[in-house]
């Protein structure tokens, strides 16, 4: 039988566990089953284990920098809290990381709320609103509106070959929006009549670029041809530090078969699960600390990473 860390990286590959933040959760309560199942009698045995995990969660999708800096930031701690800890000392060593990763998981919760606060108000009554796959950060910014009495008309793509446009459309319609799903290239004329764009972020680069579901970057363009605002809404955590150094975000390339399960001989196929919208073509993030443009999202989102204000006050 699968392990619970193998079980939650199997379920984040296949998509059952669908977008950056969901991922990112899952991941770090799968950090919590790796420490918890441990059978190591030592500390290092211990965050050795925990390192295995990182691994196997990091590798189910390769372009998730925030389940890469919760990692990252879960990792770190252990290893100081490691420095000062005898090798027998493992149980309080596991109580410690337990503990500060449910912390993590509370500022996650935090946050969602500030950013829903700041983008809904950015929304107002009578919008049109047009959004792009699944992001659950979008979704709670638009039934936060909704919430306020705000009356909204939401077009959602489609979005092949998962469809995850379908989950944004049941979700908003079991709110009592107005919604309205739209095939992928049918956009533009719905975008004809938008007042905004709202999509969400798997990454996003030192250069303010925005690494999102494949098709949001054509999104972005006619937006821009219809002067239509765009925005991403994402938290701090999405920021991707090692672009600052030149690394590219790599783009998952998905098994083809989700495209053309048997597809004719001599046809390739491109599976891209993500695609770049260059900064110019994005007016702000929504971020939980305000809405950020472009140019200044990789010092408000350092400030925040580094920060360690993950609620351990
Ligand atoms: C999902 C996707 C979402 C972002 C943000 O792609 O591109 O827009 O992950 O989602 P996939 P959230 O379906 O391939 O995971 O706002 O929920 O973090």
């Amino acid at each position: 039988m699968p392990s619970r860390v193998e079980k939650t990286a199997e379920d984040i590959k296949a998509l059952r566990i669908q977008g950056a933040r969901n991922i990112a959760k899952a991941a770090v309560a799968a950090l919590n089953y790796a420490v918890e199942d441990s059978k190591a009698k030592t500390v290092d045995g211990v965050k050795a284990d925990m390192i295995r995990a990182v691994f196997a969660l990091s590798a189910a999708r390769p372009t998730e920098p925030m389940l890469r800096n919760y990692l990252g930031k879960s990792i770190a701690f252990a290893g100081a809290e490691a420095a000062s800890l005898r090798q027998s000392d493992a149980p309080k060593f596991r109580q410690l990381v337990l503990g500060k990763n449910m912390r993590m998981l509370r500022e996650m919760d935090a946050d969602i709320e500030k950013l829903k606060k700041h983008g809904s108000a950015l929304l107002a009554d009578g919008m049109t609103v047009v959004t792009h796959c699944h992001s659950s950060t979008v979704t709670g910014v638009i039934i936060a509106a909704h919430r306020q009495g705000k009356k909204l008309k939401v077009f959602a793509c489609e979005t092949r070959p998962r469809f995850q446009g379908r989950i944004t459309a049941e979700e908003l319609a079991k709110a009592g929006l107005d919604v309205t799903l739209s095939v992928d290239m049918g956009v533009d004329r719905h975008l004809k009549k938008a007042d905004i764009v709202l999509v969400g972020a798997d990454a996003i680069t030192a250069t303010g670029d925005l690494i999102n579901k494949v098709g949001t970057a054509g999104l972005a363009h006619l937006a821009s041809l219809h002067s239509v605002s765009f925005f991403s809404c994402a938290e701090t955590y999405k920021y991707d530090p090692l672009t600052k150094y030149g690394v590219r975000e790599k783009i998952e390339e998905r098994d083809v078969r989700e495209v053309w399960e048997k597809p004719a001989r001599r046809v390739k196929i491109s599976n891209p699960a993500f695609d770049a919208t260059a900064a110019r073509y994005i007016n702000g993030y929504i971020t939980e600390v305000g809405i950020v443009p472009p140019s200044a999202i990789a010092e408000a989102a350092m400030r925040k990473i580094k920060g360690g204000n993950d609620a351990e006050q």
